[in-house]
């Protein structure tokens, strides 16, 4: 077995995760859900729902005022991720469990579905990645180590669909993968696949499922993205829910392992809360003995990444008051497929966020018992309970696929004939079922129905894999590891054909959205013009600088001719040379010690203030105050001028108190005034007579060293600027004009 830990402050080395694979085997099999801590105490704050914190992770981006925390929310956070290329999806993995995903679905390759049998080695895939024992192996090994840097098991899915899926099923037992979408109704219904054949298949598939502990995942959220008016299924999605949800139990896979696919179905500009809780309301009262994988709606995405957040927040609060055990964070902006490592990534961030946000919601707020919010989730459940009474009317389930009954466009028992239409002998795979013979015997764990095992060894029955001393379920040896079939197409050529970049084995780096060294870069642009002329411009301009694949992957009207806003994406045609970048310099932070002796030595004092119209007050309080160790704590006297110090006002200050410096601050960036402040203030200081002899420090969020030096002060101190580093700046400047 591998000996490659990750190291934590490198990255992770693919070319390691891909070593030795043929002997590599999952830990552990089975779903892990988070661990719930009451009333978990974290910094300043006390979380009513929140669960085990992480060991290593990223926190959301102001937790630096709070400590650094960052409490991980009650469910399960999902990511999808899945590029094309499994090698690249490995890297992204482990940023995304560092922001607080631990469900990592991996979507399958366009067309997987159809394919009778498993596929091999690591192909590249389209809008997805072939699911192959050596790229699931490969991922699961690596988030292994993921699991162990965060502190925190990570649940591996993909999908148990198609004409294959028993085997895959199988494969997905042998390999430790945790979690699975699982639905004939999915088979029949979307992927044209013979209903009958599905139904039997997910006798096998769901056995194993049951055995290896897996989450189930129906799909039914396909029926909110197919549907011509995605509210309008909510009688029929709740029908497709039991229908999975009741054959899964009756097949054995514990209930508390069944998920139903759950979407509030509406999009802005519905009134979305109004039309959605009531449908998650009845959800509940339908299906309480069930889990609920809560997802995005993504029926009516668009490419906009502010609004595919805002419905994702949205929805996500239905979930919170209706409770979710998964919660999904579809990337925001499925409208625009641009699979990038950054958009999973806020995802998480959006899903953590709002989540923590909305903690203990439900000490605070009750759903009604009574009113719209009952009649409604009650009207819903008697229309589902129609809907399937009239299924049993009509024969079953294979009569009413028969008359599209299923993604009809009205809402039942209105019909508008319109429902996607199966025949039960048609489809793909039709005529490929064979009863068991009468002698039928599979020496196989977890396997459906007749097994005739008695007629070889009495013992054996509820053990038919004793037979032949283990199957590859008890005994992974057995498992046949076939690395690749592809002698091109395969992660080897891949990845050799950026070697060159591979961080931390060369000097060459280019930008990266997806894959590494693809060169992406996205820009945005707002033109004062009309839509199209805009969508023009923004191409030519990014032609201009030099984008090759150029293309606009946004549009939105700011005003139909006052003017657009446009995203570019496009890929950069160069490298650089890390080892010819020049960085900045780190800030100098003396010792505690070191300054105060300093100022002991030699006292100093300091006039400050926001100067301009600039009533920001909270940055430099942050930089003196001695409550946030500021400079005070270091013996400097501060004479603090307030807010809307005018510049004259601050140099004439320092004159009058005999100051040995000048602290500016400017939060207000409108028209450089940041800058032109800082200038002006070096110009009254100059023609006052004092500048060469008082230390000039220039502070604010949007202030860049280089720029605020350029503008005529000694530094500037941009974001995340903390007293120290001033005082540090002030006594090593005052040596060196003592020194002069
Ligand atoms: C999700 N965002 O969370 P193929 N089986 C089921 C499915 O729903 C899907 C497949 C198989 C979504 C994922 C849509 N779902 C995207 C029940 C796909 C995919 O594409 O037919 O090979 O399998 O589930």
């Amino acid at each position: 077995m591998s000996e490659y830990r990750l190291p934590p402050d490198k990255n992770i080395d693919v070319e390691e995760i891909l070593k030795d694979l043929e002997s590599y085997r999952p830990r552990r099999r089975g779903w892990t859900w988070r661990k719930p801590v009451k009333n978990l105490k974290m910094g300043p704050f006390t979380y009513k729902d929140a669960t085990e914190p992480l060991k290593s992770s990223v926190p959301l981006p102001p937790a630096h005022y709070f400590g650094d925390i960052d409490p991980q929310p009650q469910p399960v956070i999902t990511t999808e991720i899945s590029s094309g290329r499994f090698e690249d999806d490995i890297r992204r993995m482990r940023m995304a469990a560092h922001h607080g995903a631990d469900h990592i679905m991996v979507i399958r390759t366009a067309g997987q579905s159809h394919f009778d049998g498993l596929i091999e080695g690591s192909p590249q895939g389209m809008g997805g990645v072939p699911i192959t024992r050596k790229q699931v192996r490969a991922q699961r090994k690596a988030l292994d180590m993921i699991e162990d840097e965060v502190g925190r098991p990570i649940n591996y899915h993909s999908y148990v669909s198609g004409v294959a899926g028993p085997d895959i099923a199988v494969m997905f037992a042998e390999e430790g993968v945790n979690g699975v979408h699982q639905d004939p109704q999915y088979n029949v219904i979307y992927r044209n696949i013979n209903m009958v054949r599905s139904f039997v298949d997910a006798c096998e598939s769901k056995k194993l499922i049951a055995w290896a502990g897996m989450a189930q995942i129906d799909g039914a959220h396909n029926a909110n993205a197919t549907a011509r008016e995605a509210w309008k299924v909510m009688p029929e999605l709740m029908v497709q829910h039991a229908i999975n949800s009741i054959f899964s139990a009756k097949v054995g896979i514990d209930k508390q392992n069944i998920c139903l696919s759950t979407v509030p179905p509406t999009a802005t500009p519905a009134p979305c809360v109004h039309m959605d809780l009531p449908y998650a309301v009845a959800l509940r009262d339908f299906f309480s003995d069930y889990r609920m994988r809560a997802q995005m709606n993504t029926k009516y995405i668009e490419a906009s990444t502010r609004e595919a957040t805002v419905t994702h927040v949205l929805n996500m609060f239905i979930s919170k008051l209706t409770s979710a055990d998964i919660q999904s964070t579809i990337t925001p902006d499925e409208g625009r497929n641009v699979p990038w490592h950054i958009y999973n990534i806020e995802a998480c961030d959006t899903a953590k966020q709002t989540l923590i946000g909305l903690d203990g919601l439900m000490d605070l707020v009750e759903l009604k018992k009574d009113g719209c919010l009952h009649e409604n989730a009650r009207e819903l459940k008697e229309r589902a309970v129609l809907f399937m009474e009239e299924m049993i009317e009509l024969g079953g389930y294979f009569n009413s696929v028969e008359e599209g009954f299923f993604v009809d466009s009205g809402m039942y028992p209105e019909r508008n004939g319109d429902g996607i239409v199966r025949k039960a002998d048609a489809g793909i795979g039709a005529g490929t079922l064979f009863k068991r013979e009468s002698d039928y015997m599979a020496p196989v764990t977890a396997h459906y129905g007749y097994n005739n095992v008695a007629q070889y060894d009495k013992n054996a029955v509820n053990d038919p894999a004793s037979l032949i001393g283990g199957c590859t379920l008890e005994k992974p040896e057995k498992i046949i590891y076939i690395d690749e079939l592809d002698q091109e197409d395969n992660a080897r050529n891949r990845m050799d054909a950026v070697a060159e970049f591979r961080p931390g084995f060369s000097n060459k780096i280019r930008p990266e959205m997806e894959w590494l060294a693809d060169g992406v870069v996205m820009l945005t642009m707002f033109f004062p013009t009309e839509k199209r002329i805009a969508q023009a411009a923004a191409l030519e301009f990014a032609r201009k600088m030099n984008l090759t694949e150029v293309e606009v992957i946004n549009c939105e009207i700011m005003h139909p001719t006052e003017g657009t806003r446009i995203e570019v994406k496009g890929k950069i045609p160069f490298e650089l040379d890390i080892d010819k970048l020049v960085l900045p310099k780190e800030p100098e932070i003396m010792s505690d010690d070191e300054i105060r002796a300093e100022i002991e030595r030699k006292p100093l004092r300091a006039v400050c203030g926001t100067v301009g119209n600039d009533e920001h007050s909270v940055g430099l309080r942050e930089i003196i105050d001695i409550k946030h160790g500021g400079i005070e704590k270091y013996g400097i006297e501060v004479i603090y001028l307030g807010t809307s110090v005018p510049p004259e006002k601050l140099v004439n200050a320092a004159v009058e108190m005999k100051a040995d410096a000048i602290l500016s601050s400017t939060v207000i960036s409108h028209d450089d005034i940041h800058y032109k402040n800082i200038a002006r203030i070096n110009q009254i200081a100059t023609e006052m007579g004092i500048r060469d002899k008082v230390i000039f420090c220039a502070g604010g969020t949007q202030v860049t060293p280089e720029l605020a030096r350029k503008n005529g002060a000694d530094e500037g101190f941009g974001r995340g600027t903390k007293g120290v580093h001033v005082a540090t700046f002030m006594v090593k400047r005052r040596r060196e004009l003592e020194g002069k």
